[in-house]
């Protein structure tokens, strides 16, 4: 039997940057579990509203400065999608699913790092309640429940594991989550609803930044249902990623994520970044965008060919 992994109880878990329910509901239930705070680095988005008004649990508190803190890092593990100071934070540990590439959290000692390759971060949570043999409760379930669901799209995206399907199931039991198939409905129904955002919004809601050697891009994804209401501020989210484009980006890309068809749109900022598009893809330029039948992954569909096209 191994000795159980604690953490200080001033410690703070900490999801990246534009946050998503995934990484506000493993930082909610890490807290939970080991003790310490859970934070947030920005405005939570309408389906982590939903989810955690559904279930009745606090918004984490915003914090971006982490500078000499005690921090245990949850769903990511790059620099890049977290605030400046935290490589001058204390890292503890991170607990993530993303692959591990450039501008890693490197740390002068050794660290805990626990990375798997499940769909979702809650999902590994989720088994540290069972590892520890801590109750989880119908709250706690509630979050991680939706930060599962939130990540694989109601566990209907390929990269869905049985590991997922299984603590998911687990957890909507303890929730009291009758439908999974409904509730997930009910989180893309309140995450479609972008009525008040304005286009620079929309194109921050789930933004990151990725750095390939030195050139730096940024990678924003919409998901919805009612994407044509999106796709009707198209000059507007190009005009916003033309400005964003003047903070040092290579390049601006955005997915227009069609989640009635599972069908992508990819555009750019200008020519040159359809370019890159056209080449890292193989697929010419339609009307609106780069046209990708059948993927709607920013980490597994649309980072993967854009890195090797940068890479190469
Ligand atoms: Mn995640």
């Amino acid at each position: 039997m191994s000795v159980q992994l604690s953490f200080p109880s001033n410690a703070l878990f900490v999801g990246h940057k534009n946050p998503d329910t995934d990484c506000t509901c493993s930082a909610i239930a890490a807290a939970n579990l080991w003790g310490g705070t859970p934070i947030v680095q920005g405005e939570l988005n309408p389906e982590t509203e939903f989810v955690l008004k559904h279930f009745n649990v606090e918004k984490p508190a915003f914090e971006d400065n982490f500078a000499g803190k005690d921090v245990v890092i949850v769903d990511h593990n790059q620099t890049t999608q977290s605030a400046a100071s935290v490589v001058e934070a204390n890292i503890l540990s991170i607990i993530d699913h993303h692959a591990v590439q450039d501008n890693f959290f490197f740390q002068k000692g050794p660290i805990h790092i626990d990375m798997r390759t499940v769909a979702s971060c809650c999902t590994i949570i989720a088994d540290y309640y069972a590892d520890m043999n801590v109750e989880i409760t119908a709250q706690m379930a509630g979050v991680m429940l939706g930060g599962i669901l939130s990540d694989t799209l109601g566990l209907t995206v390929p990269h869905t594991t049985d590991i997922d399907r299984e603590v998911a199931a687990k957890l909507a039991k303890i929730a009291g989550v009758e439908d999974i198939e409904a509730f997930a409905q009910e989180m893309l129904i309140a995450k479609s609803d972008l009525s008040k955002y304005t286009a620079a919004e929309i194109l921050n809601l789930d933004y990151k930044d990725f750095i390939f050697g030195d050139i730096k891009i940024g990678f924003g994804v919409c998901e919805s249902l009612l994407i044509d209401k999106v796709i009707a501020k198209h000059d507007e989210i190009t005009a916003a990623m033309q400005e964003n484009k003047k903070n040092g980006y290579e390049a601006i890309f955005f997915a227009y994520v069609d989640l009635t068809t599972n069908n992508s749109v990819v555009i750019g900022a200008d020519d040159a970044d359809y370019a890159v598009l056209e080449k890292a893809f193989g697929i010419a330029k339609g009307d609106l965008g780069v046209s990708l039948e059948g993927k709607i992954s920013r980490k597994n569909d649309f980072i993967p060919p854009v890195s090797a096209h940068y890479n190469s």
